[in-house]
């Protein structure tokens, strides 16, 4: 399967602590890589050739306290 890019809007995060939280929990989940958050565009993107783990990576963030 090829790696393809994801980009998802993240909400909640006000600060460079909060999108480094977004970016560990996202690094964490094996199967994505190229993790990079963008604060002010409130987005997160990473590449991944599963999309099962886009979903896992949605979940993750709400569970960190955001909002994908
Ligand atoms: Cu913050």
């Amino acid at each position: 399967m090829a790696s393809r890019k994801a980009t998802l809007n993240v909400e909640g995060m006000s600060c460079s602590h909060c999108s480094g939280t977004v970016q560990r929990t996202l690094e964490q989940i094996e199967g994505i890589s190229n993790v990079s958050v963008d604060l002010n565009a409130k987005k997160a993107s990473f590449d991944t050739d599963n999309s099962e783990l886009v979903d896992k990576a949605i979940k993750e963030i709400n569970k960190a306290g955001y909002r994908a």
